[in-house]
């Protein structure tokens, strides 16, 4: 599938263009994500250029995303419906288990495929207009981004089949409380607290950050046993690595400053 590139800007911010920002252009339609902005994703989160640290995921317009595109869902049969949803799985894998963290700024409607795109970024901001919902019950469909298997790991599998079965709608704040999002910040205010966070993983060492985003989800699914030989495995390749060393003596001669503050 070829990207629609209008849909979607990549921009660069921060010293040395440490941080993407990757944005959805589409607010006419409520950024309802067709299969060309689909692969646009897919194609921006797989090429990004190495000098990137971390993203930020956000949406033009009222709504951060109204999921899947509707008006090309009518003529698709099974066969196509199955390649469709494992487009998806690719796009959406290639945010969750990229080169960088991302940082999703929510606002407005983050429903239905919308919502399965947050559920693939590493941190969800959500401003006060959030508010989350799966309508795919309402429309006669099933998740089919990934939703039936991120999703239950934010809100557990029985709020999920609550919202597809009774199209319930959880506000902003309900939605940080259960586990959509880590942070709630004021009404418009979801991008600059994303963007400051994406600054702050940026400066961590590399490695520390790709082990939390490629081996930690997965100990979590492993075995006690198996999940505790992983942990010791990254845990010794992140503190061999001349930058972790640097670090540790830094702290320990007063000079990183990254002392840990009480809350
Ligand atoms: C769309 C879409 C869309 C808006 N596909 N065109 N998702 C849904 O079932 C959600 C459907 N959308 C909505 O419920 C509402 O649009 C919103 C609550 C998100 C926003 O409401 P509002 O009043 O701001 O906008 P609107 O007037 O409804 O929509 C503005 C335009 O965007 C309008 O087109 P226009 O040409 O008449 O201006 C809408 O048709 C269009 N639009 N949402 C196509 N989703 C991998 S499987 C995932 C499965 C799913 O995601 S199912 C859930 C789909």
């Amino acid at each position: 599938m070829p990207s629609s590139k209008k849909d979607l800007s990549l921009e660069f911010a921060g010293k040395k263009k440490q941080l993407a920002i990757v944005r959805l252009t589409r607010g006419a339609k409520r950024n309802a994500l067709s299969d060309g902005l689909v692969a646009a994703l897919r194609d921006t989160f797989q090429n990004l250029p190495g000098t990137v640290r971390a993203a930020v995921l956000t949406g033009d317009g009222e709504h951060f995303c109204a999921g899947l595109d509707l008006s090309e869902l009518k003529e698709r049969d099974a066969a196509e419906g199955l390649h469709h949803s494992r487009g998806w799985h690719v796009a959406l894998d290639a945010i969750q288990f990229g080169p960088v963290p991302v940082v999703a700024a929510l606002h407005g409607a983050v429903v239905g495929g919308g919502l399965e795109l947050a559920a693939s970024s590493h941190i969800r901001v959500a401003d006060a207009t959030t508010f989350y919902a799966l309508p795919e019950g309402s429309r006669g469909i099933f998740v089919g981004g990934g939703g039936a298997v991120r999703i239950p790991k934010l809100i557990g599998v029985a709020r999920m089949t609550d919202m597809m079965l009774t199209g319930r709608v959880y506000n902003a704040e309900d939605g940080e409380r259960l586990g959509f999002a880590q942070y709630l910040v004021p009404a418009g205010s979801a991008f600059d607290k994303a963007l400051e966070l994406a600054e702050r993983i940026a400066g961590n060492a590399p490695l520390t950050n790709y082990a939390l985003m490629h081996a930690l989800p997965r100990i979590a699914e492993q075995p006690a046993d198996h999940g505790l030989m992983t942990e010791a495995l990254i845990s010794a390749i992140a503190q061999a690595a001349p930058e972790a060393k640097q670090r540790v003596r830094d702290f320990l001669s007063g000079k990183a400053g990254t002392k840990v503050k009480k809350a």
